[in-house]
């Protein structure tokens, strides 16, 4: 059987299984992001939620042997959703970033691979295949880079001509000798809008970003918030779409094509206030199978105590205090007194004193603190 005679069947089967765009490249070594990837190490930029050593993430024979080539798939997701749920005073609602809308992404692309990875045993039995889709080594980025699925752009996503950045992205490695594409043109030109967007200057120059500022990175964290960030973050429960929603070449790119994609606007803009008391159980059954879940509760809950805050909500200051004083966690009492601070109502003044006398962790007696020395300043 002839190579591109396989190469054109397989990319017209994709496309029946609900991929939007897929690409050919070799399994040579990823010289050039090996010496990325060494930067950002060096630099701590790297966020660590990256899998592997450098050498794994850039030398696919590592992962399989008898690899040849790569196939890159993308799936485009929306950007926008009909009947956006508003916040109002008294009924704030934060929100979770378009790569967690509709079910766990890692899903819809697992499964798109495996049916893609079944068609192509069928073809060529003796196929040996390996598929990956985030978690794994290999950076999803420069697979799909160097095979012409999109551009590596100035905020670092791969934008793709057809539907911008929002796709997601996996690969498979194979044993077959696939005829590689040829990467496409860089499309940034002298645009710094990304750059300049991005609320915390996490992108460093084009193409580089430090992760340690990102805002979708520091919605993922479970410690204390730095301070620095505490306002920047807003009403982001998960993740940050600023650098992507800036990008002119998203402008009007809005791709509704897979339903287990659309988001439930309830759950990926919801109220505030009630998820202050979701219980791990109810957490994991309303929310569990969105990838914005993947950290747990705690994280999330962060954000809700720091949005509410940022809000100066009055109406959640009762909340907000039996939290400080009751919840075993002290990144949520600490967090929960910084927000109560923000509000700044009598009520939370008196609260913050109380509970700073019984307090017993150090770092939480430092934000109550420094909540009360915020209210007395102001
Ligand atoms: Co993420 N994430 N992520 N992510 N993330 C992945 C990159 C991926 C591929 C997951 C997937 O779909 N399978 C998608 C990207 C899809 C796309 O590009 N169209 C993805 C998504 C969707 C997001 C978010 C949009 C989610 C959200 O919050 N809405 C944001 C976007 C933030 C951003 O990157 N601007 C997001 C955030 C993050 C955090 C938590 C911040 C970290 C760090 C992100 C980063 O490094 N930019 C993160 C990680 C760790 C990953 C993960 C697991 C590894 C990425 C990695 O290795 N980063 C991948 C999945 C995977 O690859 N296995 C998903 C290290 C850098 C060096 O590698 O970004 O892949 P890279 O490298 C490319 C560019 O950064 C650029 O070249 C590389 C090839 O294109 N580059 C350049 C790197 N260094 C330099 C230096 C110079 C000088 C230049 C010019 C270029």
């Amino acid at each position: 059987m002839k190579i591109e005679e396989l190469q054109k069947d397989i990319q017209a089967y994709a496309k029946t299984i609900g991929i939007d765009k897929i690409g050919f490249t070799t399994a040579d070594i990823f010289t050039e992001m090996k010496e990325r990837l060494r930067r950002q190490q060096e630099l701590q930029y790297q966020s660590g939620f990256e899998k592997g050593s450098i050498e794994e993430r850039t030398e696919p024979q590592r992962l399989l042997p008898e690899s040849k080539s790569i196939i890159s798939i993308a799936v485009a997701y929306p950007s926008r959703m009909e009947k956006t749920p508003r916040g109002t005073k008294g009924d704030r609602r934060g929100i979770f970033a378009r790569a967690s809308w509709g079910i766990d992404y890692h899903v819809a692309l697992r499964e798109r691979l495996d049916k893609l990875g079944e068609y192509i045993k069928k073809r060529v039995p003796d196929a040996v295949i390996k598929s990956m889709v985030d978690t794994g080594e290999l950076s999803d980025r420069a697979v799909a880079e160097r095979a012409g699925v999109g551009f590596s752009g100035k905020n670092t996503s791969i934008i793709t001509k057809e539907y911008g950045s929002f796709v997601y992205l996996g690969e498979m490695l194979t044993n077959i000798p696939f005829i590689p594409d040829s990467p496409i043109e860089d499309g940034c030109g002298d645009c710094t809008i990304c750059l300049d967007a991005c609320p915390t200057g996490a992108i460093v120059q084009g193409g580089q970003l430090n992760a340690q500022r990102c805002i979708a990175f520091l919605t993922q964290t479970k410690d204390f918030l730095p301070e620095e960030f505490r306002t920047k973050i807003g009403n982001r429960l998960y993740g940050c779409d600023t650098c992507q929603q800036v990008c002119p070449w998203n402008r009007g790119k809005d791709s509704h094509f897979h339903k287990e994609l659309e988001p439930e606007p309830e759950l990926v803009k919801p109220r505030l206030k009630p998820m202050l008391h979701l219980s791990n159980r109810e957490f994991k059954e309303k929310f569990g199978h969105m990838s914005g879940s993947w950290r747990g509760k705690k994280p999330i809950q962060r954000n809700v105590i720091l949005a509410l805050g940022h809000y100066k909500e009055v109406t959640a200051v009762d909340d907000l205090i039996a939290i400080m004083k009751n919840d075993p966690r002290p990144v949520i009492r600490g967090s929960a007194a910084w927000s109560l601070g923000k509000i700044g109502t009598d009520v939370a003044r008196e609260a913050l004193s109380h509970a700073l006398e019984k307090e017993d962790d150090e770092q939480v007696q430092y934000e109550m603190e420094n909540a009360l020395f915020a209210m007395t300043a102001n």
